[in-house]
């Protein structure tokens, strides 16, 4: 039965798509780490994923950094009459005891600011993301084409909103 179980549990990890990495932690599981190829005169990008607590604490994550960046926040995006605006999120995003937040377009990010260079299609980002109580955790984005979506469709306004460089309305730095 046991033995069963397991090579289930193998051909489980062997069938996922060659992107859909997992990287563990001991407080975190953190599915799919991804970003958008970038165009040479784009200075930002933006990195999404799934961030699972398999803890019982509540966690925050409050913070990230990139060699390949020259900074980086955490963005989320508010509704602004029509418009969705990305901005800044202060106080850092809550990942809840025994569950899961999502950094998807559209929604929460890590916002890559001043890129180094352009990134590149089946190229990794390393990010070290900070968290309140469990300190760091590295990770490596995969990098995939300009128009990838993992929530079912970026919206135009989405894709606009990271190519026109970058608007963080009501801070300033
Ligand atoms: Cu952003």
């Amino acid at each position: 039965m046991l033995k069963s179980l397991f090579a289930a549990a193998l051909l489980v990890t062997t069938i996922l798509p060659a992107n859909g990495h997992e990287e563990k932690s001991e407080n975190f599981t953190i599915s799919h780490p991804w970003s958008r190829a970038t165009a040479p005169s784009q200075k930002v990008g933006a990195v999404f994923m799934e961030i699972k607590n398999i803890t019982g604490k509540e966690d925050r994550l409050i913070g990230a950094s990139s060699p390949d960046a020259e900074s980086t926040e955490i963005h989320g995006h508010i509704r602004e009459g029509d418009i969705m605006r990305m901005r800044r999120v202060d106080g850092g995003i809550a990942v809840p005891a025994n569950g899961s937040v999502k950094l998807v377009p559209g929604g929460f990010h890590i916002m890559l600011i001043g890129l180094n260079a352009p990134l590149l299609e089946e190229t990794t980002i390393p990010l070290t993301l900070t968290f309140e109580h469990a300190g760091s955790v590295e990770i490596e984005a995969v990098v995939e084409s300009a128009g990838a979506s993992r929530s079912g469709g970026a919206t135009k306004m989405e894709k606009m909103d990271h190519s026109k460089g970058h608007q963080m309305p009501g801070k300033s730095k």
